[in-house]
């Protein structure tokens, strides 16, 4: 059946940003078959005609780096950096990450999914119909696979595409205390291929920093990943400049993010590979950092920008995309075509999905968000509200 929305101002989201302030988009079959002017559409057979009453339509936002599969909090972690102690510190004294892992492995499948189900609805509420979700607080081979079974319930579970990453590589187990190499060499050789072999990899992470793993170790598990033809992405350049994210250019990463101490050079090597530079400003604003990322430098070079919650219980408990892109404009100094784009085209690059998602034109997946907007500048705007009047996924209304 072919649906007609019309009398609507379409923001497509496209290479140029087209809008169309009389617009309409048909779709049939979960696909856009036409986006447009309503003056230019074309002659179609029967459809069913959605009114929109003017409202502002875009894409569905795509949530490109998350780690919202996880159990517990750490919230007194975040009172004790409150009072000065740093994350570096709670970390080497067995907190952080390490908290979170053994949270996770005490934690069944059933109970992941319902601590995590309630993160997932609050980003669905914002329009959110793609997500990426991580593993990377199992850190053992059964654990790392109950966390991205997980994410793959959550998807049969909701109006939402998931696409998962194994991101073993996010920290040294305490198994494998004093030997990254051999974490990396079991991690490449036997939970990668075991994993993929369930489907339950689409792309692989390595959290590539001092105090995660160093370029060598990332470069091995990037050539096991391209081994089985899985795109690989990379944590890079947050705390220090490691070149971990020339290294990902170079293996043609879907992206690398963080990057607050990427220079001109990184960011031409990811513009010439395609590879998107995702920036997570609710970490740096959590961890209260005070190294911008080269905005500028992405800019002249023409990196693909987006911008993810980085949703995680250490850096950035944070499930509010249209909050990371208010942060991204004011913090990081985006624009709000930028800040759009980076929640739409660019997050669905950074996911090898720019073919299926991310731009309303035809083809493309019917995913969209009908907003209670005057202008689309209102989406980097508001802080803690939430326009949203109601979300088509596969071109049927979801809420
Ligand atoms: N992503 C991560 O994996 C780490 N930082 C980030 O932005 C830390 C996650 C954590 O502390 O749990
Ligand atoms: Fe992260």
């Amino acid at each position: 059946m072919l649906t007609l929305w019309r009398n609507a101002h379409v923001a497509t989201c496209d290479d140029s940003m087209t809008v169309y302030e009389q617009g309409a988009i048909l779709t049939r079959s979960g696909q856009i078959e036409w986006v447009g002017d309503e003056s230019a559409m074309p002659k179609s057979g029967p459809a069913e005609v959605r009114d929109l009453g003017g409202a502002w339509v875009t894409p569905g936002l795509i949530d490109c780096h998350t780690h919202l599969v996880f159990a517990g909090t750490r919230a007194t972690e975040y009172a004790e950096r409150l009072k000065g102690r740093s994350y570096a510190e709670i970390a080497r004294a067995g907190g952080g990450i390490l908290s979170t892992m053994r949270a996770v492995r005490g934690a069944s499948e059933q109970e992941l999914f319902d601590q995590s189900a309630p993160r997932l609805q609050s980003l669905l509420a914002e329009g959110v119909t793609t997500i990426e979700i991580k593993s990377g607080y199992g850190l053992t081979l059964a654990d790392e696979g109950k966390m991205l079974r997980v994410a793959r319930a959550l998807q049969r579970s909701f109006p939402i595409t998931v696409k998962t990453t194994l991101l073993a590589a996010h920290s040294l187990p305490p198994e494998f205390a004093g030997r990254a190499d051999d974490y990396i060499q079991v991690v490449s050789e036997d939970w990668l291929p075991a994993l993929h072999g369930e489907g339950l990899v689409d792309a692989v992470d390595v959290f590539c920093e001092s105090i995660g793993f160093n370029v060598a170790q990332s470069e091995r598990l990037f050539d096991a990943a391209a081994a089985l033809g899985l795109p690989v992405k990379m944590h890079a350049e947050q705390l220090s400049n490691l070149g971990g994210s020339q290294m990902a250019a170079r293996h043609q990463a879907l992206s690398c993010d963080h990057l607050e101490f990427s220079t001109p050079a990184d960011a031409a090597a990811m513009s010439a590979a395609g590879t998107v530079a995702v920036m997570l400003p609710v970490a740096f604003y959590c961890l209260a950092e005070g190294h911008r990322p080269p905005i500028a430098a992405f800019r002249e070079a023409r990196t693909p920008l987006a911008i993810a919650t980085d949703c995680n219980p250490g850096s950035a408990p944070g499930t509010s995309l249209l909050l990371a892109m208010s942060m991204a404009t004011r913090l990081f100094g985006l624009t709000s075509d930028e800040a759009l784009a980076g929640v739409t085209r660019h997050a669905a690059r950074a996911l090898g999905e720019q073919d299926r998602r991310g731009v309303l034109t035809a083809g493309k997946a019917a995913d969209f968000v009908i907003w209670n907007i005057r202008s689309v500048e209102e989406l980097s705007y508001w802080i803690g509200f939430n326009p949203r009047r109601s979300v088509v996924r596969a071109g049927r209304v979801t809420s």
